[in-house]
């Protein structure tokens, strides 16, 4: 299989850790997102990264889908239980993380794209948010303390904070586990990097 990534991108970063995780070897294809290859355009109609590519050359998108299809290869050890309210606890983490991502990257890219007049109050309101989630976050780390597709997603998308707002870092309570989870080899071995 291979996956259309880059170095930078969380929620590929996410399918990464996934596939570490499970023992799941995968082809890594570093895409240039300002010159999107043909392979990603003719997988993707969005031509968003990450995307999976089978073997039998049907592509899977996006990353919440990608994760679910690796996770049903095998039971090494399984990251979004199979069904039941733990199932939906998980996915909601997930979701919450991806959106958290999304938060991020508009506020980097909004000044990336405009250096001299980007719009503060934009960049002030997507930066208070990730500061209202990492409150949520803190006060119920207890349910990332047993290893699933949540903690990843969530550590996927504060590295990527780290990596690209460093104004705008955990702190505390939130830091230690963020600093402890980030021991874990699949997530060192998955640093952002440009
Ligand atoms: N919902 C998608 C989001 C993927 C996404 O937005 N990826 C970014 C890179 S971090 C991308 O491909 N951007 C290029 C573009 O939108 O043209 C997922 O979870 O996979």
């Amino acid at each position: 299989m291979q996956l259309l990534y880059t170095k930078r991108s969380p929620y590929a970063r996410k399918v990464r850790v996934v596939a570490l995780e499970k023992g799941i070897h995968l082809d890594l294809i570093d895409e240039d997102l300002q010159d999107k290859s043909k392979r990603l355009l003719e997988a993707n109609p969005l031509g968003k990264v990450p995307t999976l590519i089978l073997g039998n050359g049907e592509a899977i998108y996006d990353s919440p889908v990608i994760c679910q299809y690796l996770d049903e290869l095998n039971d090494k050890i399984i990251l979004i239980h199979k069904s039941g309210q733990a199932r939906y606890k998980v996915l909601k983490w997930e979701a919450m993380a991806d959106d958290l991502m999304t938060i991020a990257i508009n506020a980097y890219m909004e000044k990336v794209r405009h250096p001299q007049d980007f719009h503060a109050p934009f960049v002030s309101s997507q930066e208070a948010a990730i500061q209202k989630a990492y409150q949520f976050i803190e006060s119920r780390l207890n349910e990332l303390s047993v290893f699933s597709l949540a903690p990843v997603a969530v550590a996927s998308a504060i590295g990527y904070i780290h990596f690209r707002l460093p104004h705008v870092v955990a702190q505390g309570k939130l830091a230690q586990w963020f600093n402890e989870f980030s021991k874990r080899p699949s997530m060192a071995q998955t640093i952002p990097t440009v």
